[in-house]
């Protein structure tokens, strides 16, 4: 259960953002609501944060934490967990001597060092310490980036990003592009990451499809690098499926706005697909037919999301399908797999302690197993 108040002033209130009124409507309904946790759409000081937990009793988190807790929740990378973890330790060092100046009251004397005082400076020594091996790391990461890109990019796989605005629907096209290729071997599913599956195209080829983390207005600055490197992986895209909410009447800003932030990470040259979501929240002429590489879905309905996949396949074919027959020992069994799960088997036959298959597959797929190919 939730419910939400909304304050309108001409100036934010230096002690408690909101003004002592209101905090004492948050203070009621707080206690009305037996509230376990109240969050600010705004960002709120280390002291005013402090002041409004005294005064209400519960656990207030404003607008960046909220960010915070989202982005840590869905950094995949190593750099982008990196990336997370040091926009957390910044945000809360501040908070950290909020609290400190709290208890080294505690320890009084003067001249003398209170028991809170030495902790708050362990605390923070422990954090800059934090915060100075992290810097570290990330330039090994950095450094090593191309090496890793390099490893990925000898599985032939084809990686979709589902990208776009808070709210335009990316989750829920998620579930419905993986429920409609859901894959039949479990073990296949069991993946730790609910943000990453593989699907089957159309053309039995497999891909895997992430969901990311939407864009939002107001982004605070000092979370552009975690958001940025929360995106990284998008870097390894062959395609970006830009999911816009058709029904929202800010769509086109939206649009915009996610188009800069592409620009910015320097993606503009990645094919994208525009998706227009929540057709059924539409009338048909609202539908937009201006743009070329787009359509229009309804992820709730399933509608469309045949066509989608149709789509992703043909947009695919950079990498285009292929005939090809390859002979195979029967110990290149972990190459015989890989093909299968790219490709789509034709004919196999066993002669031998060999096998000969004939299959459709990626042009990629097929050139890097030349060495087996005959007869091409
Ligand atoms: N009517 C309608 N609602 C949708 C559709 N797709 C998503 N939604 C709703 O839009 C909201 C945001 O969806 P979500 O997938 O979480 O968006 P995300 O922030 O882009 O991941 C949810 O309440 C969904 O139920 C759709 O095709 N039609
Ligand atoms: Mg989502």
């Amino acid at each position: 259960m939730s419910a939400r108040l909304v304050q309108e002033r001409e100036h934010y209130d230096a002690a408690t953002l909101i003004g002592s009124g209101k905090l004492r409507e948050l203070e009621e309904a707080t206690q009305r609501f037996q509230a376990e946790i109240v969050i600010f759409d705004e960002n709120l000081s280390p002291a005013q944060q402090r002041n409004i937990e005294r005064r209400i009793g519960c656990r207030v988190i404003d607008r960046t934490q909220l960010i915070l807790d989202i982005f840590a929740s869905r950094a995949r990378t190593r750099e982008g967990k990196l990336q997370v973890e040091l926009a957390q330790l910044n945000y809360m060092l501040p908070r950290l001597a909020g609290h400190g100046v709290e208890l080294s009251r505690l320890g009084g004397g003067i001249g003398t060092r209170g028991p809170g005082e030495t902790k708050l400076e362990t605390d923070q020594r422990k954090i800059h310490k934090r915060i100075h091996k992290i810097e570290e790391e990330l330039e090994r990461v950095r450094s090593h980036r191309g090496l890793h890109r390099a490893h990925r990019q000898s599985i032939p796989v084809p990686a979709i990003s589902l990208v776009g605005y808070t709210n335009a629907g990316k989750s829920t096209l998620f579930n419905a592009l993986t429920q409609a290729r859901a894959f039949a071997s479990a073990r296949l599913f069991a993946t730790l990451d609910p943000l990453l599956r593989r699907i089957k195209l159309p053309s039995n080829r497999e891909a895997v499809l992430s969901d990311t983390v939407g864009f939002i207005h107001k982004l605070p600055t000092t979370l552009v690098s975690a958001f940025r490197a929360t995106l990284e992986e998008l870097a390894q895209a062959d395609l970006l499926l830009h999911v816009i909410d058709l029904s929202s009447p800010h769509r086109e800003q939206q649009r915009d706005a996610v188009l800069r932030v592409l620009e910015e990470l320097k993606l503009s040259a990645k094919p994208v697909l525009e998706v227009y979501n929540k057709i059924d929240l539409c009338p048909a002429p609202s539908a937009p037919g201006c743009y070329v590489n787009s359509l229009c879905v309804s992820a709730t309905q399933g509608l469309g999301v045949d066509n989608l996949l149709q789509r992703i396949d043909e947009l695919l074919s950079s990498d285009p399908l292929v005939r090809a027959r390859f002979l195979f020992r029967q110990t290149n069994g972990d190459l015989l797999s890989r093909l299968y799960a790219c490709g789509r088997l034709i004919e196999r036959s066993y002669v031998d302690d060999q096998v000969l298959v004939e299959v459709e597959a990626p042009q990629s797929v097929v050139d890097r197993l030349k060495k087996f190919r005959i007869g091409a």
